[in-house]
């Protein structure tokens, strides 16, 4: 008993250690989200640490001022170019839900770039040089995917960082979510895989 207790308290240490490195690390993202002429909206796939779910099972967030965010509900602006970070920390692959789940749709230029590599400064420096350009990606090697009901299809690697490009052309309310087989619990789970999508009008 006094095992078990140590090691949860060390598996909690090495928890909190490694979620203060990744808001330190984001930190400097800051209030940039207008800067650069896109919206930038940075999604991080992380395990759930607090709340009422700590099963460990892996969730969306919305990394926002340097600070993890629930992704129950994902705000983004209409007619707007937005470049969306993806940044995922679970190693797995789960098989998709169906085979379009493969295909990257509704992007800029139809292409992503992926990286092996985890950061968000990695991902803001992300080309097609230091990146490779994805169209598709087989389904025994997609880990999760972020997908909504207005044709945007981004399926994600294992452990990677991704950076894809699109707009948002009708104002309204929409659903989010990963099409893959990756959790009883968190497939259902606003906030976790699956979510609201609002488009904010001008
Ligand atoms: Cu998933």
């Amino acid at each position: 008993m006094k095992e078990k207790l140590q090691s949860v308290l060390i598996v909690a240490f090495i928890i909190v250690v490694f979620a203060s490195s990744i808001s330190y690390v984001f930190a400097e993202e800051g209030n940039q989200q207008y800067s650069s002429g896109y919206y930038q909206l940075n999604l991080v796939i992380e395990k759930q640490t607090s709340g009422n779910n700590t099963s460990g099972m892996y969730s969306f967030y919305v990394l926002e001022n340097g600070m993890l965010q629930p992704s129950s509900v994902i705000k983004v602006p209409f007619g707007k170019e937005i470049k969306i970070t993806i940044i995922n920390f679970d190693q797995g692959t789960s098989l998709p839900l169906a085979s379009s789940a493969e295909n990257v749709t509704g992007v800029v230029s139809g292409t992503i770039l992926a990286s092996s590599s985890i950061s968000t400064s990695n991902a803001q420096a992300l080309t097609s040089k230091s990146g490779q350009s994805v169209s598709e990606i087989p389904a025994r090697e997609i880990s999760h995917t972020f997908t909504t009901d207005t044709g945007l299809n981004i399926p994600i690697y294992p452990h990677s960082t991704e950076v894809a490009y699109t707009y948002f052309n009708t104002v309204g309310n929409y659903t989010w979510g990963c099409m893959c087989q990756c959790g009883i619990y968190s497939m259902d789970a606003s906030g976790s895989m699956v979510g609201q999508l609002v488009v904010l009008p001008p």
